[in-house]
């Protein structure tokens, strides 16, 4: 039978969705002061398409996981540390966006002072649950506690100034990329740090081997640079790049499905979501 990405794809966002839900602290339970925890569900809980955390789980089942709340919490860690992201690159002094998953950006609702906050509670946040899934899949299995604290690692250097941060400065301190190769950097930094640094989480705390692990690093970076490409291409956002990018998304979404050939039926989402981003070439 062929394998049903979109069915998959809605199992899994709504454990997702259940997970991001559950885990933020419940409104009407706590005194807010400052409408933090306000703002901090208004970003999180808007409709986004929940990407990273589900390439994390098509990671860890393409090495054989169950997905366990250990393994769910954990990847839906690295979703606290997109909107973190987003809250921060829509405020005035970075790209002053007004609107953001169809709704007002939180800055717009809550004030600067408080967006800048809520992405400071997001990105603390996501270390919190890494270390609570951990102790979660310890409780499951001893020994399974060293994955989650690689995990965390790969968590911070994907997301820091060897990361999400320095594409960020990248891009706000250089002039726009006139060559594929200066797209390629910027977009390795800014967009693919965090892609390839999910299919890793997934992968760690799935229990890869070092060969799965190596490749599924090499899938991550790839997914990630073209998901850029694919994105700047929809948004028109370097024309005369156009052409070569389109060939570069097709290259890199064709290597990303050549990275799986030593998986089994297991990584059936990961080849469906990688040949999904081709299409947009
Ligand atoms: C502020 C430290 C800091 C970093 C910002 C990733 C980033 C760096 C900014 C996001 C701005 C942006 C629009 C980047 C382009 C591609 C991108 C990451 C789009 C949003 O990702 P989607 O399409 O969004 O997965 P949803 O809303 O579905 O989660």
């Amino acid at each position: 039978m062929p394998f049903d990405l979109d069915a998959w794809l809605a199992t899994r966002r709504a454990e997702i969705e259940s997970v991001l839900n559950d885990r933020l602290p419940q409104p009407e339970r706590i005194d807010d002061p400052g409408r933090l925890v306000e703002a901090v569900r208004y970003s999180l809980l808007s409709p986004g398409k929940r990407l990273r955390p589900l390439l994390g789980l098509a990671a860890a089942q393409a090495v054989g996981a169950q997905l366990t709340p250990a393994v769910r919490l954990s990847t839906s860690a690295i979703e606290l540390v997109h909107c973190y992201s987003l809250v921060h690159d829509d405020l005035p002094a970075m790209d002053d966006d007004d609107m953001r998953r169809g709704r007002p950006t939180n800055h717009k609702v809550f004030g600067d002072a408080v967006a800048i906050l809520a992405g400071d509670a997001l990105l603390t946040l996501a270390f919190a649950w890494v270390a609570q899934a951990g102790a979660l899949a310890e409780q499951e299995c001893a020994g399974q506690a060293a994955n989650y604290l690689q995990a965390s690692g790969v968590l911070a250097q994907a997301s820091g100034m060897s990361g999400m941060v320095r594409g960020q400065a990248r891009d706000l301190g250089e002039p726009a990329p006139t060559t594929l190769a200066q797209a390629d950097q910027l977009h390795l930094e800014k967009t693919g740090a965090l892609f390839r640094a999910a299919v890793e989480i997934g992968a760690v705390v799935g229990g890869a081997s070092p060969a799965q692990l190596a490749s599924l690093v090499r899938f991550g970076q790839a997914y990630g640079v073209a998901f850029q490409h694919a994105d700047d291409l929809a948004d028109n956002e370097h024309p005369a790049l156009a052409d070569m990018a389109r060939q570069r998304l097709t290259d890199l979404t064709s290597q990303a499905v050549r990275d799986l050939d030593g998986f089994g039926d297991e990584a059936m989402p990961l080849r469906a979501l990688a040949a999904a981003l081709g299409h947009q070439a």
